[in-house]
């Protein structure tokens, strides 16, 4: 009999969570950044190994909520805990704090049964994991198949929900604007890749190279300037970054298009979020 189930992969921000996806995958599915709060929206990957499959959910960091972007991210980490089979809680390695889990379910009235937790210790490429405790390195690519085990043997029998060689079950455009923030918090300096919200509005598969059609939208009219750079240098080179990011993934060349707009405030405008497409709810409890 084969074993299928979800997975909620959370943690602090820059605890490792899209890095842990990323290895599970196979694939550069999920942002990551040095920085913390890099991913707003569940990625899902599919990660089918033997006669188990995996839908991996990786969550936006656990924190206390500071604006309505923060309240929606907060929220997507409610529904992958309720909606998971498996919780995996990354501790961050190089920066420690093994309650943040508890903490949080204390905080959305949630409670889970400990058996469906598996603690586990990331970066031990940096730190060593306390005594008895599950830890892995990503980077070095260690105790990944360890974890593994701790997951499936957790995972309910049943029947695969998705093919074995699917990655994820979200859209390319999904990924699309993942790229162009990744290369923003790459190459965009303080709070700037964090006052970005991208969208594609136009995807032409069948003309070649594909067409994608993208607009940034940031805060103010000065972070406008500065995404654009002196002549336009700035924008094109995170449209050359996020190309090569995305070429692999489309399979083929790609002409990516990009505008910025100023949207103003939109991070802690429940409206415009809302119209964004991000659930904000009144209240995070
Ligand atoms: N040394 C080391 N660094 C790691 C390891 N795993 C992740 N990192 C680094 O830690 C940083 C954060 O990784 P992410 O995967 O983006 O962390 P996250 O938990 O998804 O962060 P948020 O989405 O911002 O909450 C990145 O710079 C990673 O390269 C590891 O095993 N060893
Ligand atoms: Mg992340």
């Amino acid at each position: 009999m084969t074993r299928c189930g979800t997975v909620a992969i959370v943690g602090r921000p820059n605890a490792g969570k899209s890095t842990l996806l990323n290895a599970l995958v196979g694939s550069h599915l999920a942002i990551v950044s040095p920085r913390p709060q890099s991913t707003r929206l569940p990625v899902v990957g599919v990660c089918t190994r033997g006669d188990t499959q995996a839908v991996l959910l990786d969550t936006p960091g656990l924190l206390d909520p500071g604006y309505a972007l923060h309240r929606a991210m907060l929220d997507t980490v409610r529904d992958a805990l309720t909606r998971a089979d498996v919780i995996v809680h990354l501790v961050d390695g190089a920066d420690p704090d093994p309650e943040a889990l508890a903490a949080a379910l204390r905080n959305l009235e949630l409670t889970v049964e400990p058996d469906r937790i598996v603690p586990v210790f990331t970066k031990t490429d940096l730190a060593s994991p306390p005594p008895g405790q599950l830890g892995i390195s990503a980077k070095d690519n260690a105790g990944i198949d360890h974890l593994w085990e701790e997951i499936r043997g957790r995972l309910p029998e049943g029947e695969f929900r998705h093919p074995e060689d699917d990655l994820s079950t979200q859209p390319l455009r999904f990924f699309v604007t993942e790229a162009i923030r990744e290369v923003a918090f790459a190459q965009l300096r303080e709070e700037l890749p964090y006052a970005i919200h991208a969208e594609v509005e136009e995807f032409r598969e069948s003309s070649s190279p594909v067409y994608i059609r993208v607009t940034m939208y940031v805060e103010r009219d000065s972070q406008k300037g500065i995404v654009l750079g002196k002549g336009g240098a700035q924008l094109r080179s995170l449209g050359t970054a996020a190309r090569a990011l995305l070429e692999p993934l489309i399979g083929g060349p790609v002409y990516l298009d990009l505008w910025v707009k100023v949207l103003k405030d939109w991070r802690r405008d429940v409206a415009v979020l809302r119209r964004l497409g991000f659930h904000v709810p009144d209240t995070v409890a």
